[in-house]
C-alpha cells in the first residue's frame, strides 16, 4: 500500500468513512494501515483526518477518520454521502462508553444516506485484558437485528500492532467492490474493463 495521488492512478476510488468514539483508536488503525513500518504518534481529531491507501491496480480507498468527540458525533451526517463502505471502530476495553458506542452506530446506521451500506466494526484494543471479544460487541450491539439489511462483519484487531487490520480491509474491498460493481451494471455508460 502507498500513497497515490489522482494523477497517477486509475484505479476507481471508494469512498469509507471510519467512525467511533473519541479514542477508540480510529486515527491510530488509519495510520498503522497507511505507514505499517513506520512508528508514528496521534493526536486527538480536530475535525478529520483523510488519507488514500491503494489496494491494487483497480481499488484506491479514500478513508475519511472523523473526530468522534461529543461535539463531532452532531457532524457525522455531512460526511455520509457517497460513502462505500463504513468502518466503525469500539475501543473493546472501554465498557462504561460501550452503550454510547452502540447508541451512536445504530444511530449512523438508520441515516438514509448509509442504507445499505457494508460494514465491518473493528474490535480495537483486543490486547488489553478487560477488552470484550468480537461475539460479546456483535451481541451488545444487538449486531444481527441492528444490520439485517446490511452485509456487516466484526473484526478483532489492534490498532496498535496492526493484527487483524488487513484482515478487515480484505472485507471492506471486497464488499466495496461488490456493491461498486452492482452500480456499474446499472450504468449504460461504463465499459467492461472499467469494472473491478
Ligand atoms: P481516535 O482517533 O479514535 O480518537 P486514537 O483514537 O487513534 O487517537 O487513539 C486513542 C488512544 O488509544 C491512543 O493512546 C492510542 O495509542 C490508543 N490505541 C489505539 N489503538 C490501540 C490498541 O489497539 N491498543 C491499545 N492498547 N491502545 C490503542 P494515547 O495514549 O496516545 O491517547
Ligand atoms: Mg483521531
Amino acid at each position: 500500500m502507498g500513497l497515490l495521488t489522482s494523477k497517477e492512478s486509475k484505479a476507481k476510488q471508494a469512498r469509507i468513512l471510519m467512525l467511533g468514539l473519541d479514542a477508540a483508536g480510529k486515527s491510530t488503525l488509519l495510520y498503522r494501515l497507511k505507514f505499517s513500518n513506520t512508528e508514528f504518534f496521534t493526536v486527538s481529531t480536530i475535525g478529520f483526518n483523510v488519507e488514500m491507501l491503494e489496494w491494487d491496480k483497480n481499488v484506491a480507498l479514500t478513508v475519511w477518520d472523523v473526530g468522534g468527540q461529543h461535539k463531532m458525533r452532531q457532524l457525522w451526517h455531512y460526511y455520509f454521502q457517497d460513502t462505500d463502505g463504513l468502518v466503525y471502530v469500539v475501543d473493546s476495553a472501554d465498557k462504561e462508553r460501550m452503550e454510547d458506542s452502540k447508541k451512536e452506530l445504530e444511530r449512523t446506521l438508520k441515516h438514509e444516506c448509509l442504507k445499505g451500506i457494508p460494514v465491518v466494526v473493528m474490535a480495537n484494543k483486543q490486547d488489553l485484558t478487560d477488552a470484550l471479544t468480537a461475539e460479546e460487541i456483535t451481541k451488545r450491539f444487538h449486531l444481527k437485528r441492528c444490520c439485517s439489511d446490511r452485509y456487516w462483519y466484526v473484526q478483532p484487531c489492534c490498532a496498535k500492532t496492526g493484527e487483524g487490520l488487513m484482515a478487515a480491509i480484505k472485507i471492506v474491498i471486497s464488499h466495496v467492490k461488490k456493491k461498486m460493481n452492482s452500480k456499474d451494471e446499472g450504468s449504460h455508460s461504463d465499459i467492461q474493463e472499467d469494472r473491478l
